[in-house]
């Protein structure tokens, strides 16, 4: 079915799921395509003028039209309480738990993607929209509050450990823009001012993706799903689902990295 409706490759646990559902009201909606034109030029041939010329009154008397419309009703209303709102109420209450979660936290801004990972503490340092330097720390991150010290930040560069629950805090720091991740089968809209958990389980390496597509340069992108400015095409980030070990591999690499510029004495002092 995902064939079918050109859908990306899928690559998270729940998109099953949502490809499901989708499948499930391409095919409602193409019953009651075929149904309804049937019935329309049925219609146009059975009261044309030339057997009809003069209007009837008082109608079709039958209940099969009554009967049809609560056909159609009753498959909407299995479609919203048996599938979609199930499925809805998974995505935004039964979020994983933070100890076991991969955290990081996302915000948008015109025209970028801003990645930070909390570190090995856990915790991500404080941040305020008064600290935040376009150049030296887009996040806004306080350079004074210790549990930021060791925090990880990266721009367009989304890594993340396949198999395991990824636990995304969503938010913007200018207008409303929309984090996509087709493959993942995960859009939300990122809102000034707010911030929203997004959840998934990515459940294929992109090495593994770039195999099963024949194509060794694939890369897993963010994409911007709201027209958010002049740059809107432009904000396009990449993610790199790691196995395990290559995750941790990536991480120790910017902890390393970061040691680095903290002797040289740079911004984090
Ligand atoms: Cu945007």
């Amino acid at each position: 079915m995902e064939r079918f409706l050109g859908l990306p490759e899928l690559a998270s646990e729940h998109g099953a799921r949502l490809d499901h559902l989708t499948g499930l009201i391409h095919v409602l909606m193409a019953v009651l395509f075929v149904v309804w034109t049937a019935f329309f030029l049925f219609m146009l041939v059975r009261f044309r003028r030339g057997s009809h010329p003069r209007a009837d009154y008082t109608g079709v008397r039958g209940k099969a039209s009554t009967w049809a419309e609560a056909a159609v009703a009753l498959a909407e209303v299995i479609l919203l309480v048996g599938f979609s709102i199930p499925l809805y109420s998974e995505r935004v209450d039964d979020l994983p738990p933070l100890d076991t979660a991969v955290k990081v936290r996302i915000v948008a801004e015109q025209f970028a993607w801003n990645v930070h990972y909390p570190g090995p503490d856990g915790v991500f340092g404080r941040s305020s929209i008064e600290l935040v330097d376009t150049q030296t720390n887009p996040l806004g991150i306080d350079p004074e509050d210790p549990m930021g010290k060791d925090d990880i930040t990266a721009i367009n560069q989304l890594h993340l450990p396949v198999d395991e629950p990824v636990l995304i805090t969503l938010s913007s720091k200018d207008v409303i823009h929309s984090f996509f991740l087709p493959e993942m089968r995960v859009k939300q809209d990122a809102i000034p001012g707010m911030e929203f958990p997004v959840w998934f389980v990515p459940t294929v390496t992109t090495e593994a993706m770039r195999a099963r597509l024949g194509n060794d340069k694939f890369d897993y992108e963010i994409g911007c799903a709201q027209l958010c400015g002049i740059g809107h095409a432009t904000m396009r980030g990449f993610v790199t689902v790691h196995t395990r070990e290559g995750f941790d591999a990536w991480m120790a690499e910017q902890e390393a990295e970061k040691a680095a510029e903290g002797e040289e004495g740079g911004f984090w002092g």
